[in-house]
């Protein structure tokens, strides 16, 4: 049984990853986030299908950057690591400066200039990172965090670091052990490509122990303006409102189209606009509020569904019941941003019943 201490994705998965007895655990109790079935995507899918929601938006920090944190700093801080730094487009920092305050450790933060949403901008403060707002995007970052953390002065994690990678991989765990086998497809959005490196790994890994007797297809989703693996060249100047996957030269490409081509997956685009819509209707049909980039998977899963058969044969061939998983990545108040940007208005009353029931329609 486990007690209070003894929470998180590293107690929970500890012999499937690279850690002992002399790795100092920092933990918030990550992971063992809902998976949620859902009924509207599953008959708008059709057939006998069965739609789950990985909802990551529930973890400490708010999204599944949490899982590869908590193992990142706690071998940083088994290695005597006194500082951390990363780029971010956001979520990563946010994550990072939760863990790094947790093991008292510095954290430096570099950040594309106006391009983070509020609350993850305000999380990376409040944990007490030192922020730097580069006047460059993302990739330019990860390029000055690279040159900045050669020399040892600062712990590297981002998910260059291979620890953010194993500490990821423990959501396919969780899929596989909730639904006692892996998923036919999986779905998520891709930025600098590092989950669905992971998730590919800790699926592999759980076939390769015998804890489910397949593999699903990895199917990964860019917003249309941000898509270097789709388009397959690096896409300088990045843009699109999911600011989180606002990134031009991702760098786990590599695992990515390994995942895509092994699993027998694909990469594709979603607009903007199709990412605003599903984030809208994942809200208001199933009450999950997701992050922008996190709705690009539901956008992707909706794009396949209306095009035809011929147009995507990864839907086609699935099985009849097919089980399909879509992670959602972080929390949708991340961003409070979504009223100017979706148009929504209160109505408004002065404060008496006639005035209320009269915006109501109901005197
Ligand atoms: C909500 O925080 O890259 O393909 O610096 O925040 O593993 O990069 C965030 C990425 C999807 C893409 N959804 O994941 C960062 C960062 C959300 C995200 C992604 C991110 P990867």
């Amino acid at each position: 049984m486990s007690n209070r201490h003894d929470r998180g994705v590293i107690s929970r998965y500890r012999s499937y990853l690279p850690v002992s007895d002399a790795t100092p655990v920092v933990s918030l109790n990550e992971g063992s986030t809902p998976l949620i079935y859902s009924a509207k995507l599953s008959s708008l899918v059709g057939r006998e299908a069965e739609v789950y929601v990985k909802y990551e938006g529930l973890n400490p920090t708010g999204s599944f950057k949490d899982r590869g944190m908590t193992m990142a700093i706690s071998k940083a801080v088994e290695r005597g690591a006194k500082a951390v730094i990363c780029a971010s487009t956001g979520n990563t920092s946010a994550a990072a400066a939760a863990y790094a305050a947790r093991a008292n450790i510095a954290c430096v933060v570099l950040l594309p200039a106006g391009k983070i949403a509020a609350g993850k901008l305000l999380q990376a403060f409040i944990y007490g990172a030192k922020v730097v707002a580069i006047e460059g995007n993302f990739d330019e970052a990860l390029r000055l965090v690279r040159e900045l953390g050669a020399d040892g002065r600062f712990e590297i994690v981002n998910s260059i670091n291979p620890f953010r990678i194993e500490g990821q991989k423990t959501a396919s765990f969780e899929i596989i052990d909730e639904l006692d086998e892996a998923p036919d497809l999986h779905i998520l959005p891709v930025g600098n490509a590092g989950n669905i490196t992971a998730y590919w790994k800790g699926y592999r890994e759980y076939r390769e122990i015998g804890k489910a007797g397949t593999l699903p297809k990895m199917l990964g989703f860019q917003a249309a303006g941000s898509a270097p693996i789709f388009w397959g060249h690096v896409v300088e100047k990045p843009e699109t409102i999911a600011t989180a996957i606002r990134i031009g030269n991702p760098a786990s490409w590599e695992g990515a189209t390994t995942a895509i081509k092994e699993s027998g997956g694909g990469i594709d685009v979603v607009t903007d606009e199709e990412i605003l819509q599903a984030q809208r209707w994942l809200a208001a049909e199933e009450g999950i509020f997701v992050e922008p980039a996190s709705a690009a998977s539901v956008a992707g899963l909706m794009k396949y569904v209306s095009q035809s058969e011929e147009a995507t044969p990864l839907l086609k061939n699935l099985p009849l019941a097919a089980k399909i998983v879509l992670t959602v990545t972080g929390n949708g108040l991340k961003d409070p941003e979504a009223p100017t940007v979706h148009g929504f208005k209160a109505l408004e009353a002065a404060a008496d019943i006639q005035s209320v029931a009269r915006v109501l329609g109901v005197n």
